[in-house]
């Protein structure tokens, strides 16, 4: 064991901490004078090839509606070019301009180009530029993607990753994994769910993944984000209750981040009995087996798999805020920000480790080696509540940059300077 670890910590120092190069950056129209409410097929973003041409990059700007009384408030469309946009294809206030921080390039020397009616300057204060076009009858868009998804099969790709999910149940990932990896194999056996609830009264009921029922309700695919949107719920018919969870994953090219709101019709202090207990998380297949484990309820890092987590002792009154997983099959972090009403009632998160060698069907893979949370079920009232989950697909890092590796793969406002040519 102690050869292992060591091997693998000399690994671990060979590859560490390239920069993630993946923050994407959101330009709103009231940044660009004059752009507001043009209509949004006539854009194109460029960055300079050399000094007599510019190349196309790829961007998108998601639109935004509220449907249904704001039960929809995602982007309904992506630009890609070649759809009609909807729903009223014009760039409004609120709508995002998303493109990748590290696509800037040198400074064009030239004026404004003959083709473009309106042409824009971003500098972007990191040393490079990219030029913002608009134009009745634009030039060709990149043909570059960042991501792709596969709607039949449920799955996202990226250069960097790729995530899928079970084709009967929208909810239920099964696949990670991890393309700039040493041994790039998928590491996710389940997402499960495993909870005994304690109803005072009455009989336990205990609810996993596969018991509950869960839609792709929709989603919308641009070259910088997807967004997936799931509705998962469980029905108590038998006390006339229905728990409902609204998930919007937003995939970007090397990050993920999964708002889920919860709507807990069920009141704890009144309903449940302390016993109410589970866990929610991810079954990890063998090949995690072997790396490094961390987060931030613990002293000191340590080697995931096979029952070694009984030397794991939590600090039990630390909330769990993140965890970290880093080895020969793919690194990742995965923060986890609490509801705030929660956090005031001290309802926290914990961190909570399942290993067994038993099979645990429904899954793929014998035993499980299952990472997630807990809380105190019986203390949260009846409500509204979301919880943020932030997921980074890293190349490699030591335990202790989390945090670093967190601030690369993030979505930041446009903070630099804009000049119209
Ligand atoms: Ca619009
Ligand atoms: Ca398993």
């Amino acid at each position: 064991m102690v050869n292992r670890s060591f091997t693998l910590w000399i690994f671990i120092f060979l590859f560490l901490s390239l920069p993630l190069k993946a923050k994407v950056i959101e330009l709103y129209p009231n940044q660009v004078s004059g752009s507001m409410s043009l209509l949004i097929q006539g854009f194109r973003l460029y960055r300079v090839k050399n000094q007599t041409e510019l190349e196309p990059i790829p961007f998108q700007i998601d639109e935004k509606v509220d449907l249904e009384q704001g039960k929809r408030n995602w982007a309904l469309y992506a630009f890609d070019g070649g759809k009609i946009p909807r729903p009223n294809g014009l760039w409004d206030g609120d709508e995002p301009l998303l493109f990748l921080e590290k696509d800037g390039g040198s400074i064009w020397q030239g004026s404004k180009p003959e083709a473009s009616k309106f042409f824009w300057e971003l500098d972007l204060k990191n040393g490079f530029y990219l030029y913002l076009s608009w134009s009745e009858s634009p030039g060709p868009l990149s043909q570059k993607k960042y991501l792709d998804f596969d709607p039949k099969k449920d799955l996202v790709s990226t250069e960097i990753y790729e995530v899928g999910f079970d084709s009967k149940n929208a909810l239920i990932q099964d696949r990670m994994l991890f393309k700039k990896a040493v041994m790039p194999k998928n590491i996710l056996d389940r997402f499960k769910v495993r909870l005994n609830i304690a109803i005072r009264n009455f009989f336990d009921l205990s609810v996993n993944e596969d018991g509950l029922k869960s839609k792709r309700v929709g989603y919308q695919l641009g070259p910088i984000r997807l967004i997936r949107e799931v509705r998962a719920w469980k029905n108590l018919s038998f006390i006339k209750l229905i728990p409902k969870t609204k998930i919007d994953y937003y995939y970007y090219p090397s990050w993920a981040e999964m708002p889920a709101t919860v709507n807990n019709p069920l009141d704890g202090p009144s309903q449940l009995d302390p016993e109410t207990s589970g866990v929610m998380g991810m079954d990890f297949r063998r090949m995690a087996a072997g790396s490094v484990f961390f987060s931030n309820v613990q002293e000191k890092p340590w080697i995931l798999g096979k029952g070694r987590s009984e030397n794991f002792l939590p600090q039990a009154k630390k909330a769990l805020s993140w965890f970290s997983l880093s080895g020969l099959a793919g690194s990742m972090v995965l923060k986890i920000d609490n509801d705030p009403k929660l956090e005031a009632l001290g309802v926290q998160l914990s961190l909570n480790i399942l290993e067994s060698l038993e099979a645990a069907p429904p899954e793929n893979e014998k035993g499980q080696i299952l990472i997630g949370f807990s809380m105190p079920f019986h203390k949260i009232p009846k409500g509204r509540y979301q919880i943020k989950l932030k997921q980074v697909f890293a190349k490699g890092f030591k335990p202790g940059e989390e945090e670093s590796i967190l601030n690369q793969a993030k979505l930041l406002k446009f903070e630099g300077s804009i000049r119209a040519l």
